[in-house]
């Protein structure tokens, strides 16, 4: 086996190009093309794709190290013996390091003839044609300033931010999402603060190293057009974080970890968006601590449980790491209160066995889940209280009209919560094929997020696993209540006379008490038990 050092390749001359993700380590078996790291100038990221795939023995980076063309990177015994010491690796396919200004590089800025007015558009894609806009990142009346992203633009392979060329106020904007556009088709109007711009330089002079970019063979995101004008900036995958070269920089002036955030751009791209609202609340948390003294966490010491015996570490999948910061949120954001009772579900579950069988002949599979919903929705409706969010400026109370709730879903992956819409104006059989429906896809990782936004309170039953009681984190910010079900049985109920066997539900109603009072809480919990216990007062 020959061992190989992949080197940088032709990066367009670039110096000093900072690392900054390296997505290999020692013993990784890659292939050819895969990404072996990612550079990052204040321009662009690029992905380093290996040129020969192997075992890899070596990392000769590390992380914020400065490289150029020539500069090795790994070490890779070679699938085979035999093949050439690998000297340069293909160019990649993102814009490269050493870009020129942004004026140079596109002849995208078209002044207006007699004003300040100028058309910005889309400059050299690397003859792309017809790529869709994915984003429009900003509106009329914005101040742009030169380098400031207008659209994004994406292949199947890649997304490309568009920066303006000129800063100015944009007057009109003219494509939307979905349009498809190429070199040269206008994107918006600005007017430009210091007039029309001088007219842009040949881009053949400002495009880097095209002939060896073209030359190259193919990286991982290859058939993805080398945008030769430097303005573009490419959307990097790498790993879990899916985000910009813009984003990237302000995650890195914040000190934000990318992999904590979640993306709401198109299949889930951070935007800068996503990163100030990661940041905002702990920001606020911070200044408040500092306010009032005291709520400063104290960090967990670090222990090596090696020390006590054989162990495994496993990374924890995407979705328990959402849960894990949102459950942490919560129990630190949110004075969280738990109130318990038992609703006697006796006739609803003598009712519920009675249709059994109707429920079977329609396909639908009637637990006790779709009664509590449809109680829930009912209490929701009757104790309003329990329907609403804090505020973001913790002044004020969002009231909602609307009543949707979110079943938690235990999944291999993880817990998910999707959300069954308008369920105070659905059946029970509706209700019950909604939560088999959603709670499947759940299992199967194939809801949308649409399908988990929007709840106004949460279902969490662990009835089918057993328990007396158990406290529920609210979900906050976006929820106020949460109800608890553990595992119903028959218990002996004092009549005023004697004591009857009655099947009991254990309940538990957690709330942020920020939002709800307990004499709310009360009202609720003795509205819903009463209804579960007595399923005829849904007609009151
Ligand atoms: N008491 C006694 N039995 C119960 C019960 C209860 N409270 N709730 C459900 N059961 C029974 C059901 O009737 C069913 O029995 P049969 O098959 O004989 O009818 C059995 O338990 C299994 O029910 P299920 O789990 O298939 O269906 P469900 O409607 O009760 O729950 C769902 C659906 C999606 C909520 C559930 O599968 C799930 O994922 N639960 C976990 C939720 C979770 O992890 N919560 C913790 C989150 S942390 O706050």
């Amino acid at each position: 086996m020959a061992i190989q050092t992949i080197k940088v390749p032709d990066i367009g001359g670039a110096e000093g190009v900072e690392v900054i993700e390296i997505s290999v380590k020692v013993g990784d078996v890659i292939a050819e093309n895969d990404s072996i790291l990612v550079l990052e100038t204040d321009k662009a990221s690029m992905e380093i794709p290996a040129s020969v795939g192997g075992k890899v023995v070596a990392i000769k980076v590390n992380l914020g190290d400065k490289v150029s063309e020539g500069s090795a990177l790994i070490e890779v015994e070679a699938e085979g013996a035999g093949v050439a010491t690998s000297a340069a690796a293909p160019a990649p396919v993102a814009a490269p390091a050493a870009a020129p200004a942004p004026q140079a590089a596109a002849p995208a800025a078209a002044p207006a003839a007699a004003s300040s007015e100028v058309t910005l558009s889309v400059p050299d894609i690397g003859g792309a044609e017809a790529v869709e806009v994915i984003e429009i990142s900003v509106k009329v009346g914005d101040e742009v300033a030169q380098g400031d992203s207008l659209i994004v633009l994406e292949t199947d392979k890649a997304s490309m931010e568009i920066p303006a060329e000129t800063a100015g106020k944009i007057l009109s904007i003219a494509v939307k999402v979905g349009d498809k556009v190429s070199q040269g088709a206008a994107i918006a109007v600005v007017a430009s603060a210091g007039g029309a711009p001088a007219p842009a330089a040949a881009p053949a002079t400002a495009a880097p190293a095209p002939a060896k970019v073209e030359a190259a063979p193919a990286p991982a995101a290859a058939s993805t057009p080398a945008p030769k004008a430097a303005a573009v900036e490419e959307v990097v995958q790498t790993g879990d974080v899916y985000a910009g070269p813009a984003v990237r920089k302000l995650a890195r002036q914040l000190g934000v970890d990318l992999g904590k955030v979640s993306g709401s751009g198109p299949r889930s791209r951070l935007l800068k968006d996503d990163v100030r609202n990661y940041v905002k609340p702990i920001v606020q948390a911070a200044q408040s601590g500092a306010s009032f003294g005291g709520s400063g966490v104290p960090a967990l010491p670090v222990i090596d449980y090696s020390k006590f015996g054989e162990i495994e570490i496993v990374k924890m999948s995407k979705i328990k790491k959402l849960t894990a910061d949102a459950m942490t949120r919560s129990w630190l954001n949110v004075p969280r209160i738990t109130q318990f009772d038992d609703a006697d579900i006796t006739d609803l579950e003598a009712f519920r066995n009675s249709m059994k069988a109707e429920a079977e002949k329609r396909g639908s599979k009637l637990t006790p889940l779709p009664f509590i919903v449809k109680a829930v929705a009912a209490a929701l409706v009757a104790e309003p209280s329990f329907n609403v969010s804090v505020h973001q400026d913790n002044e004020s109370i969002v009231h909602k009209k609307f009543v949707h709730i979110g079943i938690a879903v235990d999944t291999p992956n993880g817990l998910l919560v999707p959300v069954v819409r308008n369920a105070d104006k659905k059946g029970l059989f509706e209700l019950a094929d909604e939560i088999n429906v959603l709670a499947k896809k759940a299992r199967e990782g194939k809801l949308t997020p649409a399908e988990m936004q929007g709840g106004c309170f949460t279902i969490s039953s662990l009835g089918a696993m057993g328990g007396n009681g158990f406290t529920p984190m609210v979900s906050a910010p976006t929820e106020v209540g949460i109800l608890g079900v553990s595992r119903a049985q028959m218990k002996p109920v004092w009549n005023g006379k004697e004591f009857i066997p009655r099947n009991m539900l254990p309940l538990s109603l957690s709330y942020d008490h920020r939002a709800v009072n307990g004499a709310d809480a009360g009202r609720f919990m003795t509205y819903l038990t009463g209804v579960i216990g007595d399923l005829r007062r849904l007609l009151l």
